[in-house]
């Protein structure tokens, strides 16, 4: 254990001196439809030109673990370099059945729920491997349930350090109140991905948490 501590530690000395910037992991986690790989896309187009996966109104669109290497963001003259990585949504209950309301076919419903399943799966175990971790809820949801609590315990318990994004304040349902109240401890960034607002201050924080990783 102090020898695993030991060799982290000089691992992270010799790679910041001498690999130039290291090149931190930033997970995106979250309950289904919360609109993750939109914010992901959004930051990779406009520092890369590509994105990383496909977003849709129907839940569980990402159904594995999607990355990005290198991807330097600069914001006010400061750049750093993050591996990208958008999760599956993360659920308690997943139901066939839910999907056929899309018009989706049976056998096609079954399949994606079965996926979505493993996706979830996918998701907790990479947990671990993260250096920052954004949280991004649908501001227009209620906050308060299993899936944000044990996300955010899992991250708590492994002190990955943790920004909450409130997503789609577009809408006139949202709010980002409810959630600041829900998690009163954490910084909370009123965004919406689909139309770029506020993301000066999404970057702001981001590189405020990922300066002493
Ligand atoms: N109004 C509004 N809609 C948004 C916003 N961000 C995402 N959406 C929509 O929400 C839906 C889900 O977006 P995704 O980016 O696929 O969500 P996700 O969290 O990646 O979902 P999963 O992959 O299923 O876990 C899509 O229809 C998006 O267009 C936003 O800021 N405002
Ligand atoms: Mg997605």
């Amino acid at each position: 254990m102090v020898m695993k501590a030991f060799r982290n530690f000089f691992r992270r000395i010799f790679s910041s001196l001498f690999k130039g910037k290291k090149e931190l992991k930033l997970g995106f986690y979250g309950p289904p439809n919360a609109g993750k790989t939109s914010l992901a896309n959004r930051i990779c187009k406009d520092f890369t030109g590509e994105e990383i996966g496909s977003v849709s109104k129907i839940p569980h669109e990402t159904r594995s673990v999607q990355f990005k290497e290198k991807v330097q963001i600069e914001y006010k003259g400061k750049k750093m370099v993050f591996k990208m990585i958008d999760t599956p949504g993360i659920a308690t209950k997943i139901d066939y059945e839910d999907f056929l309301k899309y018009k989706m076919k049976k056998k096609d419903a079954k399949n994606r729920a079965k996926e979505a399943t493993q996706g979830v799966v996918e998701s907790i175990k990479w947990l671990d491997d993260m250096d920052v971790v954004v949280i991004v809820l649908d501001a227009t949801q209620n906050p308060y349930n299993q899936v944000n609590l044990t996300i955010i315990g899992n991250l708590v318990a492994r002190k990955i350090p943790v920004l909450i994004v409130a997503n789609k304040i577009d809408l006139r349902k949202a709010s980002i109140k409810k959630i600041e109240a829900a998690f009163p401890e954490y910084d909370v960034v009123g965004i919406s991905a689909r139309y770029g607002k506020n993301l000066e201050e999404f970057y702001e924080s981001v590189f405020k948490l990922s300066r002493n990783v």
